[in-house]
């Protein structure tokens, strides 16, 4: 409707900002990093989560905007991080019209042209398996090249997609989050603890870092940890937070 028309301005009266969700060392019991979540703090509607307009947003010309705004914001970030001597991935969720645009590869070039390589390999950009498997030969190349810049490939809600062991194992993909509705579910569907299980095994076999999001009770990050999952998300951490809270919020965590 007329607020998802204003999604343009959004950008220029600078309303959209990012909240960070905690990812943890589930071994380690420590924090590892933060997941940037876009919000849209509208000035009569309140804080719109992305839920309500990132669909709408990738038939409008502003996706590529938005998509460098996200970059370009959790680079300022992990800069900001660095210079507290505090070491946090940050990840970002790609927005699939923007990566697979042509300027995708020149946006982060330009993104991250002051960033140290130490930098570099904080940043996590995750790209959902859907979009992985839309055109195969470009999105390997594309990872390829953001790869050659030094920072690191995630694939998001992993299990949803059809993903062949063949080409899974082309993708010049880090890590792997295993999609949040097998992990809900896992403590009372035994197939989806299987899923669970299959995907943490994948990983493992391909050297492949993991992630299991949306955990949301000590149970399943319980069974998580028994199945080798190194690290996890969700609200039995804690929801999105906002930066400065993000931050008070690892200063607690043990
Ligand atoms: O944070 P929340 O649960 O409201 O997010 C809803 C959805 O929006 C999730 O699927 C998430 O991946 C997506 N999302 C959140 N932030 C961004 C972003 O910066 N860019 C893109 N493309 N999607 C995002
Ligand atoms: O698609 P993506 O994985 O990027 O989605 C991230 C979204 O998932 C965030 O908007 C966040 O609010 C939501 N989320 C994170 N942890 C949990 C959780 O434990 N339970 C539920 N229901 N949602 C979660
Ligand atoms: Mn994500
Ligand atoms: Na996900």
């Amino acid at each position: 409707g007329r607020v998802l028309d204003r999604i343009g301005d959004a950008l220029t009266e600078e309303q959209l900002e990012l909240h960070y969700q905690p990812k943890i060392d589930l071994i380690g019991r420590r924090v590892a990093g933060f997941e940037a979540l876009l919000r849209w703090n509208h000035p009569t509607d309140g804080l719109i989560s992305p839920r309500a307009f990132i669909d709408h947003l990738e038939y409008t010309d502003h996706a590529g905007a938005v998509g460098r705004f996200v970059i370009e914001r959790a680079i300022a970030q992990l800069h900001r991080l660095d210079s507290e001597a505090l070491n946090y991935s940050i990840s970002v969720n790609l927005s699939p019209s923007h990566f697979l645009s042509p300027t995708f590869c020149d946006d982060l070039w330009h993104a991250l042209q002051a960033c140290p390589f130490r930098i570099r390999e904080r940043l996590i950009l995750e790209l959902l398996e859907t979009t992985a498997l839309d055109d195969s030969n470009r999105v390997i190349e594309t990872l390829q090249a953001c790869r050659e810049l030094g920072v690191q490939i995630s694939l998001d809600d992993f299990g949803t997609g059809y993903s062949s062991l063949d080409y899974f194992r082309r993708l010049p993909a880090n890590e792997i989050k295993i999609d949040r509705s097998f992990v809900q579910d896992m403590r009372d569907n035994s197939d989806d603890e299987m899923i669970v299980h299959a995907i943490i095994g994948l990983a493992k076999s391909f050297k492949r870092h993991i992630v299991a999001e949306g955990i949301e009770d000590t149970a399943t990050q319980a069974r998580l940890i028994e199945m080798g999952c190194e690290y996890g998300q969700g609200f039995l951490y804690s929801r999105p937070l906002p930066a400065d809270a993000a931050l008070e919020w690892a200063r607690n965590f043990c």
